[in-house]
């Protein structure tokens, strides 16, 4: 149930502190060491961010999709890895369980993923297995009462962290597309699943994506989430929520980085004025603000929608493809508008560059949000 407007301000408000008074300062240092300090991760569990869409009754905060969006554009105002170490737990990791699983999976799970206590993981993406999901390899075959797992996972964030795995993986190897795949929750500790060490990457240090091995790996029956060969819709489905709350950190942002060049071009003077008198760059500045503004209502639009029971895989990949491509060109506006200061380390936003870089291929590339809106509309949708 929707919270009431007034409790919906104010838990906005509260992660707006949050993320104003104890992330943004954090910024540079949690950039540098490439971690997120351990009181941060604790205030986020206090705050209740690990469960904003985990049910009330599992110990979340039971947000609908439009409030989550909201709050995740709320977090967008500071460096994208804070928002990534609670996003696995509100979203891909967790979702599967939400949606698909039975009462004992969610007894079992949810609460401890609501408090954050569990790190979920989202494994998918393989290393022969990146847009074209359903031609995953890591196979699952049944063996009394157990599925022995075996394969490779790659890309996975949080799974240095993980407590526990949303395993997609193919339990019936006689099939080869998306018929024959399963969904599983595996528990981080079960015998031979070897976490690899984490990737080096373009921007969102801070946040950390490694390989999952699985080598014979023993998975209970009663763990797989919904049935033999339902594992790539719960993927699906899992990942159309997924995009929306993406596209909600895109807007959060791009305004962010809205903020930061208006406060610029306020203050830097060349020519003997201030550079935000140039038309050119209030062009610059325009163009940014109209393009987050349609980025923000389309989220929105497609989160209600959502919310009243829609179907929104084509609106959920429109909102992913622009919003992602959208910050994209926000954030190469502001480095131009900050001129070298923008390339500098310092000023934060050639880091902010590099961190929305990813926004426009994890969760499906650009080019995936365009081949799922096409066929919807080309199936009559
Ligand atoms: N909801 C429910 N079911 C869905 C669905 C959705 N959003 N999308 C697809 N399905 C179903 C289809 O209906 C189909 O079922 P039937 O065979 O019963 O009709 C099945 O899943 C296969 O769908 P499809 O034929 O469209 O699969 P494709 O292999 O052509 O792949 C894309 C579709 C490319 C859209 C999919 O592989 C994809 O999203 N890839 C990107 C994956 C991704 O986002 N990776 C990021 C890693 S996670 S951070």
């Amino acid at each position: 149930m929707a919270l009431d407007l007034e409790t919906r301000e104010q838990l906005l408000e509260t992660v707006r502190r949050f993320v104003r008074e104890t992330c943004v300062p954090l910024e540079a240092k949690v950039a540098e060491e490439d971690r997120v300090p351990d009181d941060v991760i604790a205030q986020m569990r206090e705050l209740g961010l690990f469960g904003l869409s985990i049910p009330v009754e599992y110990g979340g905060l039971g947000l609908t999709m439009e409030e989550e969006v909201l709050v995740a554009m709320e977090l967008g105002h500071t460096s994208p890895a804070f928002r990534s170490v609670i996003g696995t737990n509100v979203g891909i990791g967790s979702q599967g369980v939400v949606m698909f699983g039975n009462d004992a999976q969610k007894r079992e799970w949810l609460p401890r993923l609501a408090s954050g206590e569990v790190v979920s993981s989202f494994c998918l993406t393989e290393p022969g297995a990146g847009s074209d999901a359903a031609s995953l390899k890591t196979t699952a075959i049944r063996d009394g009462d157990d599925y022995v797992v075996n394969g490779t996972k790659r890309f996975i964030t949080n799974a240095n962290r993980a407590g526990m795995f949303t395993l997609m993986a193919r339990s019936d190897p006689q099939r080869k597309g998306a018929s024959g795949i399963s969904a599983f929750i595996v528990p981080a500790g079960t015998p031979g699943i070897h976490v690899g060490k984490p990737e080096k990457k373009m921007g969102q240090q801070g946040a950390h994506i490694s390989d999952v091995v699985f080598e014979n790996a023993r998975v209970p029956a009663h763990l797989r989430l919904g049935g033999e060969g339902e594992g790539f819709k719960v993927a699906m489905q899992v990942l159309d929520r997924g995009r929306l709350h993406i596209s909600g950190v895109c807007v959060g942002v791009a305004e962010r980085l809205i903020g930061e060049a208006v406060a610029y071009a306020r203050e830097r003077e060349q020519f003997g004025q201030k550079i935000g008198e140039f038309q050119l760059v209030q062009a610059m500045l325009a163009d940014s603000k109209t393009e987050a503004y349609a980025a923000r209502c389309m989220v929105l639009d497609a989160a209600k929608r959502r919310d009243a029971g829609e179907s929104v895989t084509m609106e959920a990949a429109c909102a992913k493809y622009f919003a992602s491509e959208m910050v994209g060109r926000v954030a190469d506006r502001a480095v131009q508008i900050f001129g070298g200061a923008g390339y500098v380390a310092d000023y934060g936003i050639e880091r902010f560059y590099r961190d929305v870089r990813i926004f426009r291929i994890y969760e499906g590339t650009s080019q995936v949000q365009q081949l799922v809106i096409a066929r919807n509309l080309l199936k009559g949708d």
